[in-house]
């Protein structure tokens, strides 16, 4: 039985139908964790909803018959990867699905916060709008800025490409420089800090890790510029919640773009909620038809060969995978 925590688009089920019975969570959200739990108990793969799931040693110390964790999406912060490999259990990702509409989105929220769209649209619909005012939310220009870009994976090499059309100066950050993809996307490398000086806008967009995890803390935050904005699409935990939406009520930095949370869904008494400067989106990262479809498809692809015998095509821990013995010849 292939378990599958929301019901993903049809791309992925059809395909998942076709190969075993399928049991499907048909709430309007993710599957409570009860009902995960259970179902582990019989499942030989589950199709699971990133971040929301989390499949760690309990959930899968309960599910003996467990070979293929596939998550629907990229992350994979959301599962206890070494656990998995411990037992045996294929943990597959869906890498190339979302590149390029996470980073339409990181743009949308880079624009958004940088030209005051939300607080606009608030505005007007409030009735507040009754003469022009010249100085009415003036925001910042985005051509000729500077971005700068932590993590220069593939997300983070798709935003940068679209800040050559606005003519920007990119620089990034990670562990290490990376030649090659530099440049591919004309960026810059700079040590974190520096590179938190520099920048009018930064982006997230690196994995959440034990070595990302609060990142950008009040330190760092006290580093950009006041007239900085930060979009994080990348994952809540990267960035210190309370630490951001204290430098956004005090102005020490000018606003910031937000698709990812600590919590999430976000806590109707999350600070953030409060700043007026912070656009905030309920993580719409890889949220498009066509992206959200070929996501099921790959994520259910991954499932398909890895019940079958073959090496799920994005397979994130390759140590779990031996391939299957071949009979031998009898000449
Ligand atoms: C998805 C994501 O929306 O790929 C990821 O890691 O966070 C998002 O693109 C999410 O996985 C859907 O659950």
């Amino acid at each position: 039985m292939v378990f599958c925590s929301w019901h993903f688009p049809d791309a992925g089920l059809d395909l998942l139908r076709e190969m075993a019975d399928v049991h499907v969570w048909e709430g309007p959200e993710g599957a409570p964790r009860e009902v995960l739990l259970e179902e582990l108990r019989h499942a030989a793969a589950i199709l699971a909803l990133p971040p929301t799931d989390r499949l760690d040693a309990t959930a899968m110390e309960g599910a003996p018959h467990l070979k293929v964790i596939s998550g629907f999406g990229v992350g994979f912060d959301y599962v206890d990867v070494p656990e998995a490999t411990r037992r045996g259990i294929m943990v597959c990702n869906t890498p190339g699905t979302l590149t390029e509409t996470t980073a339409d989105q990181a743009w949308a929220l880079l624009l958004a916060a940088a030209r005051n769209v939300a607080r606009g649209d608030r505005y007007v619909r409030r009735g507040a709008w009754k003469k022009y005012e010249p100085a009415l939310l003036l925001g910042a220009d985005v051509h000729g800025a500077t971005l700068g870009i932590v993590g220069l994976g593939a997300i983070g090499r798709a935003v940068a490409r679209r800040a050559s059309g606005f003519g920007m100066t990119v620089l990034y950050t990670g562990r290490a420089p990376k030649p090659e993809a530099e440049a591919g996307v004309g960026a810059t490398f700079r040590p974190l800090d520096d590179l938190l000086r520099e920048s009018d806008f930064v982006s997230i967009n690196c994995a959440l890790t034990p070595e990302t995890r609060g990142l950008i803390g009040p330190r760092q935050l006290a580093l950009m510029k006041p007239t900085a904005i930060l979009v994080n699409t990348a994952r809540g935990a990267i960035v210190d919640g309370a630490a951001l939406a204290q430098a956004l009520q005090r102005g020490e930095i000018a606003g910031a773009g937000i698709d990812v949370y600590e919590r999430e869904p976000v806590a109707p008494d999350d600070p953030l909620l409060a700043c007026e400067t912070v656009v905030l989106a309920p993580h719409l990262g890889s949220a498009t038809h066509p992206t959200r479809a070929l996501m099921a498809r790959v994520a259910a692809e991954n499932i398909v060969s890895g019940l079958q015998g073959r090496r799920p095509p994005f397979l994130v821990n390759p140590d779990v995978w031996r391939e299957p013995e071949r009979s031998s010849s009898p000449l």
